[in-house]
């Protein structure tokens, strides 16, 4: 019956993602397929897809009136493809976990959209905001509009391949608005939003012009999962502070009026009709349109509403990683191997000291390059027999803060290597590029200390990867506390990064820790990420996602009773 919980697990499961998780490579022959990534995310969610004969809904990532691409003759995958030979049409992929197929649905973007939706709001104003503002945060009018239109696009991609009562799952914040316009168009499916990123303090969150939209768009999901406790606390405060609605124990009940005198509907109409008028006119009504509700309005809304709620779950879902995947790199023979070589051609040094990040000004590489140049100043550390190996992934090349911190973090590397490197011995061995999984996992191997100095991070899966891969269970990982893995991971040598005294003195704990302890906090941290790996986070997260949408329709079907 429809009562029964199992219902939603045989259901086609919709993810819904910024990027698909495909990227398009050439075999031999020349010709173009659609090959499976690997990613965190990917590796979670992909084999829920699969099994469940699913639809994964996303931008595949070029332009779809760009002129690079793939180029003519490449069509392996769906038939309809635009200029570039980007598909444009769904189509189906075979799964790589059992063979079993699953449909990719490609949304796409054009050049203005990939700079204002993706660079602009995503990148420039949502991602620094949710950083607590590291960086400044850049308000746009016409980012968010760009925002509004992307998201209402996936919402209806997603409205378009839902099942009567699917499980739609939207992933982080890019997509805040797709559970709201979602939920209009299909009232009937089971919508989950995940925030892989955090969730700022009201007090930074307020900042936003289009603080209350984002709420309300969070909102038409029945769960919305953060990464941790705090995160949803913020969120709870945020809802309360800005919308006034009614929060308790994991819940917010959501006024239907509202939804109705809101809606994304009224307001696209809004800005049809907008579109002729003069700018000043223009920005007048968007103006009137972000103003919060007044006391009286909110009174009224609630008086209407009477008993009509709707609940919107949240809570904390802490992300992890495949911990069985990592753990078979780090026993491999050939990752192994790898790994001593690294070691050796790194003239086998003492202390290898390691940081993995994509190279964002979120991870605090900067914070980590002082406090390692000053040890080496400071003759606390020696070239002779220790050297840090830096890894940075190449990312977000298009926004202006990412080519500054480039440059920040490329002068810091050649000013410690010009005092200390010595012919045959460099001090920081730095390499800004994309690096295969088992290159990663034998840098891992090879690594006495892990480095991770986030400023602010969601949650930090590099840290947790390597504590899968530590086979051995001899290094040391030192971790921000503004991490949301530190919440987890409490045996890790805990630093507060803008504290540089303390990375130094983790540095010199780290390198001067006795086997025996470094043994006893690998192995809790090693028992705490193989008990919560990632496929426990996804089925907690869809297990909770069934009861919080049962619990909206429960009253519903007393009603039709
Ligand atoms: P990210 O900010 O990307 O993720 P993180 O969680 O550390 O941060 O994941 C990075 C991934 O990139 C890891 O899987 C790592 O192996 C890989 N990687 C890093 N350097 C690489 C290199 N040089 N070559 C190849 N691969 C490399 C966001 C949030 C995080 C949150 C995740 C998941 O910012 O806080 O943990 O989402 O929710």
């Amino acid at each position: 019956g429809s009562a029964d919980p199992d219902d939603g697990a045989s259901c086609p499961l919709v993810v819904v993602s910024n990027r698909l998780p495909v990227e398009r490579v050439r075999d031999q022959d020349g010709r173009w397929h659609w090959r499976a990534s690997s990613g965190g995310l990917v590796t979670a969610l992909e084999p829920v897809v699969e099994r469940t004969g699913g639809v994964w809904i996303g931008w595949p990532g070029t332009a779809s009136d760009s002129e690079r691409g793939p180029g003519p003759g490449s069509g392996s995958g769906g038939g309809d493809e635009d200029g570039a030979g980007i598909p444009t049409e769904p189509f189906e992929v075979a799964g790589p976990s059992t063979g079993r197929p699953f449909t990719i649905a490609p949304v796409p973007l054009t050049a203005e959209e990939v700079e204002r939706y993706y660079e602009g709001f995503s990148n420039g104003t949502l991602w620094p905001l949710y950083h607590d503002v590291i960086a400044q945060p850049e308000y746009h009018r016409i980012w968010w509009d760009a925002y509004k239109e992307v998201n209402h696009r996936f919402a209806q991609a997603a409205a378009e391949a839902a099942r009567p009562g699917s499980r739609v799952w939207i992933q982080d914040y890019q997509l805040q608005l797709v559970p709201r316009m979602l939920r209009e168009l299909r009232p009937d499916v089971s919508i989950g939003f995940f925030n892989h990123i955090p969730f700022p303090a009201p007090g930074i969150y307020a900042q936003l012009p289009w603080r209350q939209q984002i709420l309300r768009g969070l909102l038409g999901a029945d769960l919305v999962g953060f990464q941790r406790a705090g995160d949803a606390r913020n969120f709870a405060q945020a809802v309360r502070q800005l919308l006034g609605w009614t929060v308790h124990r994991g819940v917010v009940e959501v006024p239907l009026d509202d939804e109705a005198r809101t809606g994304w509907a009224a307001r696209r109409d809004t800005t049809v009709d907008l579109a002729g008028q003069s700018d000043a006119g223009r920005s007048a009504a968007l103006v009137a349109e972000e103003m919060p509700p007044t006391r009286s309005e909110r009174e009224e809304a609630g008086r209407e509403a009477g008993s009509g709620r709707r609940p919107s779950h949240f809570g904390a879902f802490p992300i992890s990683v495949d911990f069985a995947s990592w753990d078979a790199l780090g026993n491999d023979p050939e990752v192994r191997a790898r790994a001593s070589q690294i070691r050796h051609e790194l003239g086998s040094p003492r202390t290898v000291l390691l940081g993995v990040d994509r190279l964002d000004y979120t991870k605090g590489i900067s914070h980590r390059l002082k406090a390692y140049g000053e040890l080496l100043d400071e003759h606390r550390l020696d070239v002779g027999d220790t050297i840090l190996v830096e890894m940075a992934i190449p990312t977000r090349e298009g926004v202006s803060a990412y080519q500054d911190l480039r440059e920040e973090v490329e002068v810091a590397v050649s000013r410690i290597n010009g005092d200390h490197s010595t012919v045959g011995r460099s001090a920081v061995q730095y390499m800004h590029r994309n690096l295969p999984r088992r290159e990663v996992a034998a840098l891992y191997e090879a690594a006495d200390v892990l480095l991770v100095t986030s400023l602010r991070d969601g949650m930090n899966l590099v840290a947790k990867e390597y504590i899968a891969a530590s086979v051995d269970i001899d290094g040391v990982l030192i971790l921000s506390e503004f991490t949301g893995a530190a919440d987890e991971l409490r045996q890790a040598l805990i630093v507060n990064p803008h504290d540089v005294d303390a990375i130094k003195e983790a540095i010199v704990r780290a390198t001067r820790m006795s086997p025996r302890e470094r043994a006893r906090r690998m192995r809790q941290l090693r028992r705490t990420v193989r008990t919560h790996d990632v496929e426990a986070w996804s089925a907690g997260f869809l297990a909770e996602l069934d009861r919080a949408s049962a619990s909206r329709m429960g009253p519903w079907r007393r009603r039709e009773a």
